[in-house]
């Protein structure tokens, strides 16, 4: 029998119209969907996936050098510990990244994420300096150490360099330990457009650029970076941290006269390019205002809930059909099925309620997050992905049939199984990016290899 590299029959898959049987899926050279057939026979000889298939998740916010300290700083530090204590600490660590540790530390993180599912990455990188702020000989080494480390793990990306320019609201001046993240908007779009010419975009790579926060940028500043990314890429995505913690929220009130979000759709045209993350804390109009703007809320709940963020609004949001999508940031959890329970989880703890994010057309939970999160994921990546359909790129994830999470269940029943259960073993089997088998029986092909770099720089840079 011959085996086609380019094709792949599933007994189940889950297109944008949910779950369809005997389903033939081609794509090119390029790694991008041909063919998308549901109920049709299977061409002789060709491969069989080995369970269900589902549509592989996007990441929407990632500091891929985050993950080195994932499970190191859950002591208290101070009386009231909080995201700025917290704070403090990450940025004692981004002091110490050096390239080739970074570079180590994206490959594996990206490793894991394929593992779990994840086949995008939209990566939110502000360490662009030396550690004494000075710029690299090669001016973006830092960010093309993070692209080639996607590449090489097969995992697609959308780079977005991060303008980091102030302390605070009112221009403040940066802290000196930020000064390995500091850029104006003239030297960031630089940084931009020579990753560019020599990392180019592919069905693979997207750039787009990140301010960090309002905190962290001027409205001067941010329309400066703005034309000058237009003039590189007209649609390129554009993604900000917005409202995350009540302090921000009452700082921006102060100086600004309004709150981030209201303050934002105020003075800027923010539409499906955006991604906010983090739109924590809005209020009712706000909540309203930012659904209709067809902009995405970036929700990262594992480290949202790890930082003591608080609760979004997410109900009222999903009903005024607002975008989301889910980010694993501080990659406390690198997991779409952790940040799905917690999205809902949330809102049961708080409203004492059950299946709170299900509607009437969408009973549901799991089905209509992972939907969402597709969609409203694929569109902050601003590439063609999030869905099994000609035209995409071919990411996909197969499930294993036989795993207790969803054994003998209904296939309406298998994502309620994936996402609220936890048995064991992840049901993810195996992975596909860009058309290429990455993960085959829960194994990354270079995982092994990976995971001892990842290692060796860990033990760096946990060494007094
Ligand atoms: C970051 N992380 O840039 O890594 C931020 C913390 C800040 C999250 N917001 C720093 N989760 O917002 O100032
Ligand atoms: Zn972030």
């Amino acid at each position: 029998m011959t085996q086609h590299a380019q094709s792949l029959f599933a007994d189940h898959a889950f297109l944008p119209d949910g779950w369809r049987r005997n389903v033939l899926l081609e794509w090119d050279a390029a790694g991008t969907l041909t063919t998308v057939k549901a109920d049709t026979s299977a061409p002789d000889g060709v491969a069989r996936a080995a369970g269900p298939v589902l549509p592989g998740m996007p990441n929407l916010h990632s500091h891929a050098f985050q993950r080195a300290m994932a499970g190191l700083t859950e002591y208290r530090a101070n009386a009231t510990d909080t995201f700025w204590s917290w704070r403090e600490l990450m940025y004692r660590f981004a002091a110490r990244i050096s390239p080739e540790g970074l570079a180590a530390i994206a490959q594996w993180l990206y490793i894991e994420m394929l593992k779990a599912g994840y086949t995008s990455v939209c990566e939110f990188h502000y360490v662009h300096h030396m550690a004494d702020g000075e710029r690299y000989a090669n001016a973006p080494e830092l960010m093309q150490r993070v692209v080639d480390a996607a590449q090489r793990s097969g995992i697609g990306m959308t780079m977005l360099p991060v303008l980091y320019q102030y302390s605070g609201f009112g221009s403040q001046a940066p802290r000196d330990d930020q000064r390995r993240f500091i850029n104006t908007p003239d030297s960031l779009l630089e940084l931009l457009r020579t990753v560019r010419d020599v990392r180019p975009e592919s069905a693979a790579l997207r750039y787009g650029v990140a301010p960090h926060s309002l905190r962290a940028v001027s409205e001067a500043s941010l329309r400066t970076l703005l034309s000058g990314l237009d003039a590189i890429s007209a649609d390129a995505p554009i993604h900000i941290h917005i409202a995350e913690q009540t302090a921000e929220v009452d700082a921006c009130l102060k100086t600004e006269g309004a709150r981030p979000v209201q303050w934002l759709l105020d003075r800027f045209d923010v539409d499906a390019r955006w991604c906010l993350v983090h739109a924590t804390h809005v209020d009712e109009a706000e909540t309203a205002a930012l659904a209709t703007s067809g902009a995405v809320a970036g929700l990262c709940l594992t480290t949202e809930a790890n930082l003591g963020d608080g609760v979004f609004p997410a109900q009222a949001y999903l009903d005024a059909k607002g975008r989301i999508g889910i980010g694993s940031d501080s990659h406390i959890g690198v997991d779409w099925r952790s940040e799905l329970r917690l999205l809902e989880y949330g809102q049961r703890l708080t409203r004492r309620q059950r299946n709170v994010l299900a509607s009437a057309d969408a009973t549901h939970v799991a089905d209509r997050l992972f939907a969402a999160s597709l969609d409203g994921g694929a569109r902050a990546t601003g590439r063609a992905v999030g869905a099994l359909q000609a035209g995409r790129q071919a990411d996909w994830m197969v499930l294993d049939a036989a795993h207790p999470a969803i054994a003998e269940h209904a296939p309406d029943a298998w994502l309620s199984g994936v996402v609220f259960c936890e048995h064991g073993d992840t049901p993810v089997l195996d992975v596909y990016a860009g058309g290429d088998k990455l993960v085959e029986n829960r194994r990354h092909r270079d995982e092994e290899p990976a995971y001892a770099r990842y290692r060796a720089a860990l033990a760096e840079l946990l060494k007094n």
